[in-house]
């Protein structure tokens, strides 16, 4: 029996397409609920993992499956129905599962054979033996699983040429941001996998670079913070040779044992949301948590550097606190902080958040033509009416953003900075060039989001 799954092509890669702009090889990660996936696939079955990412795969001139599963988050929803109906058109059964098909059940079921809400662990097997005996159910609802005992992901089932591998250590998040799906799909209790099974399958890992996906490493209590140190004295000693970045909060800052050992177990950058320049902002978002303690940042992300480990931080434009002039007050704060980089994304209702939740009630979502307005929930374009900036204001601020942070004389001066201090000038650079020339992209984008808008009677100045 052969079982096919499938990454769809993500629109983020394919705004910036790999021949337009070589540092997108960047951008291209491994989709580790796939090789999951094939990890929980019983005997018996010639599994293949497809990532369009990688290129646009001629699927007739492949075998033909006895079975189809297809992963999706939000943005990747409609290339999965396209990609569903074609293989449900050579009579091939589908499944979809991941974060899409968990926060939108009725709109894949419609497209699919069968839908797997939640995680896979507690589901797959049976879900493959029933497809194996041609009796498929329309839906499998899969729980929280216990970490322990989980068969590696298949780290051998993807082509090489992608710059990092990509690991999992925990799931769920103790936080529970607004905008943010993972609490209400992996839950707020902060489950850890057993470090000699992390340590394990690292050593699996072709690729010398590894994204750890955790949503939050070293989570938020004492005792989370233990289990990082002790995972972080693992992986030293199992003399793995791995460099790993990872999303953290800013909590990662306040230990420095954590720091010492993280970057001793190869840690060299790390992703944290700062979100909003404001405690209004935070306040808004339900991240209060970065402002514990009366954290200094600035102070925060040096003492994280001084490890020789990169900050990108994470801002979010369009809260309701947010008004014209936020953009260059995100940049100007993020070059305060000192961050190595900086990503501003647009407040996003994604399906499932409580975000979403509100902005429906108040009739806020403009772009909610489903399933084809999907494209655009990347984070990228503003999909929802702000209180205090119209769409082409939004956009504005967060190209004036980009433009602020990523101009030239920046560059050099936070290049300059790292060179000083030996903290991976050359990957700073290689970073924010990539960085620059994305966002230059994104301002090309926006142009075509913009008419698209007009023409739909959802641009211009229009605010709640
Ligand atoms: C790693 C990651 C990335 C990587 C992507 C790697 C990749 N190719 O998959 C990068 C950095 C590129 C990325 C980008 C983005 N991401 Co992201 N990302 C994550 C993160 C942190 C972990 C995902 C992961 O690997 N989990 C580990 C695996 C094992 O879990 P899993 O994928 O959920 O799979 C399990 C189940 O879902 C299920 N399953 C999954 N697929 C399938 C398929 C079948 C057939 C079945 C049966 C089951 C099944 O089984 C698996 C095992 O239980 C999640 C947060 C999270 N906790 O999920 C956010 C998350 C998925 N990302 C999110 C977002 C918003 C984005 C961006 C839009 C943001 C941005 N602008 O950067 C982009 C979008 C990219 C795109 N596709 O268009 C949101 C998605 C919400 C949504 N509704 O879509 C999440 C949930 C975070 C959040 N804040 O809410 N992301
Ligand atoms: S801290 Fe990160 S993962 Fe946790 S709820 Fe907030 S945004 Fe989501």
């Amino acid at each position: 029996m052969r079982l096919r799954l499938i990454n769809p092509s993500n629109p983020l890669v394919s705004i910036v397409r790999l021949s337009e702009n070589r540092w997108n090889r960047y951008r291209v990660w491994k989709p580790l609920g796939l090789m999951a996936l094939a990890g929980l696939t019983p005997p018996g079955w010639e599994i293949s993992i497809v990532d369009e990412n990688l290129g646009a795969p001629d699927y007739p001139a492949m075998p033909r499956p006895d079975l189809v599963g297809i992963t999706a988050f939000t943005s990747q929803a409609n290339r999965a129905y396209e990609v569903a109906a074609h293989f449900r058109h050579l009579g091939v059964p589908v499944v979809m599962g991941g974060i899409h098909a968990t926060t939108c059940v009725d709109e894949v079921m419609e497209r699919v054979d069968s839908v797997v809400t939640g995680e896979a662990e507690t589901v797959w097997p049976q879900v493959v033996d029933d497809a194996r005996h041609g009796h498929l159910k329309r839906r499998y609802d899969g729980v929280h699983a216990e970490l322990i005992d989980l068969p590696p992901a298949r780290h051998d089932l993807l082509p090489t040429g992608y710059v990092f591998g990509a690991i999992q250590t925990t799931r769920g998040c103790p936080l529970s941001c607004s905008f943010c799906s993972v609490t209400a799909i992996n839950g707020a209790q902060y489950r850890q996998r057993p470090i000699a099974d992390v340590v394990r399958e690292f050593g699996l890992i072709r690729e010398n670079a590894v994204l750890v996906v955790d949503d939050n490493l070293i989570g938020t209590r004492p005792e989370h913070v233990a289990r990082a140190k002790d995972l972080f004295r693992a992986m030293a000693q199992a003399k793995l040779r791995k460099e790993w970045i990872a999303q953290v909060t800013i909590n990662f800052a306040d230990d420095e044992e954590l720091l010492t050992l993280a970057a001793r177990a190869g840690c060299r950058g790390v992703f944290i949301g700062f979100e909003s320049p404001t405690a209004e902002g935070l306040g808004e978002l339900g991240k209060k948590f970065n402002l514990l303690g009366g954290r200094d940042f600035r102070a925060s992300v040096r003492r994280i550097q001084r490890h020789k480990i990169l900050v990108v931080g994470s801002f979010v434009v369009g809260l309701d606190v947010d008004e014209p002039g936020v953009g260059r007050r995100v940049a100007e704060t993020a070059n305060r902080y000192g961050v190595n980089n900086l990503n501003a994304l647009f407040l996003t209702p994604l399906p499932g958040t409580r975000l979403w939740d509100k902005m429906k009630a108040e009739d806020r979502i403009t772009l909610n033509e489903f399933p084809g307005d999907w494209k655009h929930y990347t984070l990228g374009f503003p999909v929802a009416r702000y209180k205090h900036l119209s769409v082409d204001e939004s956009i504005d601020e967060v190209d004036a953003c980009n433009r602020d942070f990523y101009s030239m004389p920046r560059i050099v001066r936070r290049v300059a900075g790292d060179l000083w201090g030996r903290r991976q000038p050359l990957r700073s650079l290689v970073s924010n060039l990539a960085y620059r020339n994305n966002a230059r992209l994104n301002c090309t984008a926006h142009d075509d989001f913009k008419r698209e808008c007009v023409d739909r009677g959802n641009g211009g100045t229009s605010q709640t």
